[in-house]
């Protein structure tokens, strides 16, 4: 943990669709009319347009929270829900009602609605080993364009979709081309795995450094290929999208 405090976006996806794992575990706790979304921390808003799937820790230990009471429940960790309702994020300062308890595993092949994304009927969520249970929501969306970690976990789940339970085509939706950058072309996360021989998401030094690389030369030197701010620079139009998903209310700014 660093000292000074990060600044996620994090993001609003509404759930369409439950798989019966978690039907049973939250019939009669969510009030007819009300909304869940699963809520990911990122740090890159403006990829959010290639969004294709949202991981979550398998064997984590999530909730349902009520953070506008009969309105809007909320798919975080524990900790999460604790810190927003410090944040003004929950209808009362400190309170943070858990509504249903859920592991990962349980909520595996949900169809979610993502901001943005240009896979507009929705897309599902995965599991992903390396999440972490101690930062941002421990909730993960995946823009495999962009980054190391979900192009690898994405490829990963294609190969043992049957180990991993899951339909094949969940983790097969198309990656789509975002920001444009002098070293490596316009799928940076895809040319950095496979030019440094990145086999598996379990490979976490390599990764680590892919992050790097990617995330520098993407804010740097990166340029918008797609959406409402193409032909800006990624640090501009960085804080623009950021603002677009706030004031649609499907996004709100959570620090820790
Ligand atoms: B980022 P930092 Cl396109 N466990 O969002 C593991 N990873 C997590 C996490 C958790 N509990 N919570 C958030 N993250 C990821 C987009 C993205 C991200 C792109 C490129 C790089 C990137 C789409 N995934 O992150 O440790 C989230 O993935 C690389 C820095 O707080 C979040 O932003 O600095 C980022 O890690 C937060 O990382």
């Amino acid at each position: 943990e660093g000292v000074t405090p990060q600044e996620y976006t994090a993001l609003k996806l509404r759930v369409k669709e439950w798989p019966e794992a978690a039907k049973s575990k939250i019939e009669g706790k969510i009030p007819e009319g009300a909304n869940v979304y699963f809520v990911p921390a990122t740090l890159r808003p403006e990829t959010m347009y290639g969004q294709n799937c949202c991981f979550v820790g398998p064997t984590i230990e999530y909730g349902i929270y009520e953070a506008k009471k009969g309105k809007e429940y909320y798919f975080i960790s524990d900790r999460a829900a604790r810190n927003m309702s410090f944040q003004s994020i929950f209808d009362e300062w400190g309170v943070f009602p858990k509504v249903a308890d859920l592991k990962g595993a349980d909520v595996v092949g949900t169809l979610v609605n993502a901001p943005l994304s240009v896979h507009k009927d929705g897309v599902r969520i995965l599991p992903m080993e390396s999440v972490k249970a101690t930062k941002g929501t421990g909730v993960v969306t995946s823009v495999p364009s962009d980054s190391p970690d979900d192009y690898a976990t994405m490829m990963d789940l294609q190969k043992k979709a049957e180990y991993y339970k899951i339909n094949k085509e969940w983790a097969s939706l198309d990656i789509l081309p975002i920001i444009e950058t002098p070293s490596y072309g316009n799928l940076t996360a895809k040319h950095l795995v496979e030019t440094m021989k990145i086999n598996s998401p379990k490979d976490a030094k390599q990764l680590a450094e892919a992050k790097e690389l990617a995330y520098k030369e993407g804010f740097y030197k990166g340029k918008m290929i797609y959406g409402d701010f193409a032909g800006k620079s990624v640090e501009e139009a960085k804080p623009l999208v950021r603002q677009q998903l706030i004031d649609a209310d499907e996004a709100f700014a959570y620090s820790e």
